[in-house]
């Protein structure tokens, strides 16, 4: 007979970390879930909000240097994409580079990965598209390309790295200086402290996107885990941490109420948290001296104007 083979479906996982995320004093749910195809399109609207700035701002600073952040990274790149989504922005970047050998988006929703993928090899006939299906959190192995490079570039764009602690964050540097080598650099966007009020705005948005965005957590835990979360008895809520230098974004219980998911109860105290993201603001002078940790130096950057968004080109020293 052959020897039942044990995988972890996506839903087991899913349920087991949202069943960790509620057991604790204080509850939390990974942020990384609120990314399913209807969150996704929720963010998407997010960022044509007015209130949130930084999507359009580093599109910006990426459209008004695109050569000069080309020629930072040099000629005959690999370059490496972690969660690329759409590649929108990396468009800029492989249009203005000087022969790239071969593009890699990492991203884990692989549908939306190889259909980007197709698009960008009839875009891009010249550059190897080796899309890597992975969760960038988790080692993975990157694909070699058919012709030689020179180097290897790691993109890591729309201020993602500000979704992590400081702890992680380290973790996620300490693997991204590993899989570099000799002359790799990191180009990564990082939203910068600012006024509070400016911050908060942007995910407090008026017309109640990312409210949506937030509360669809809930929505997707019914649908795909068998929940009865009543979503009118819960709300959003986006505070700024001033020192932690985080917006901490939470679904607060307006009710004393019992939840049920799979075979448990989960019990919620008027006005009580579920913990789902935090977005870290940095200053250029602050995440270069964390990189430096990790044999990170600062080669280039480029911000706005108002100083609200910065793209750092960090090199391993
Ligand atoms: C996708 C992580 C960059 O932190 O600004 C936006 C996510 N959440 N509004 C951010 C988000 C609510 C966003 N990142």
């Amino acid at each position: 007979m052959n020897p039942t083979i044990e995988t972890v479906t996506p839903t087991d996982q899913f349920l087991h970390d949202v069943v960790k995320g509620l057991s604790g004093a204080q509850k939390t749910l990974p942020c990384k879930y609120l990314y399913d195809e209807c969150g996704s399109q929720l963010f998407d609207k997010i960022c044509e909000t007015d209130e949130y700035y930084p999507t359009r701002t580093e599109l910006g600073i990426m459209q008004r240097n695109a050569k000069s952040i080309a020629d930072q990274i040099g000629s005959g790149v690999m370059l490496v994409e972690y969660g690329s989504g759409s590649s929108t922005k990396t468009r800029i970047l492989l249009d203005a580079l000087d022969t790239p050998v071969a593009y890699v988006p990492v991203d884990i929703s692989e549908e939306h990965l190889l259909k980007t993928a197709d698009d960008l090899r009839s875009a891009y006939p010249d550059t190897e598209i080796l899309p890597v299906v992975a969760d960038f959190t988790k080692p993975f192995t990157l694909s070699q390309s058919e012709q030689p490079c020179f180097h290897v570039a790691l993109y890591f764009p729309g201020s993602t790295i500000g979704n992590f602690t400081p702890e992680e964050a380290g973790e996620l540097l300490k693997f991204m200086s590993s899989t570099l080598g000799e002359k790799g650099g990191l180009l990564i966007g990082i939203d910068l402290q600012k006024e509070a009020s400016i911050i908060e705005a942007a995910y407090n948005d008026q017309a109640g996107i990312t409210a949506e965005f937030n509360l669809n957590l809930l929505t997707r835990i019914n649908s795909e885990l068998d929940g009865n979360f009543d979503i009118a008895q819960f709300k959003h809520r986006a505070i700024y941490n001033p020192s932690e230098h985080r917006i901490e974004i939470s679904i607060v219980s307006l009710r004393d109420q019992q939840v049920r998911l799979d075979d448990q109860e989960f019990h919620f105290r008027t006005g009580e948290s579920i913990l789902t993201e935090y977005s870290h603001k940095y200053t250029i002078e602050g995440f270069t001296q964390f990189a430096s940790q990790f044999g990170f130096a600062l080669h280039h950057h480029w911000t706005d104007n108002r100083n609200y968004f910065g793209l750092l080109h960090l090199v391993l020293d």
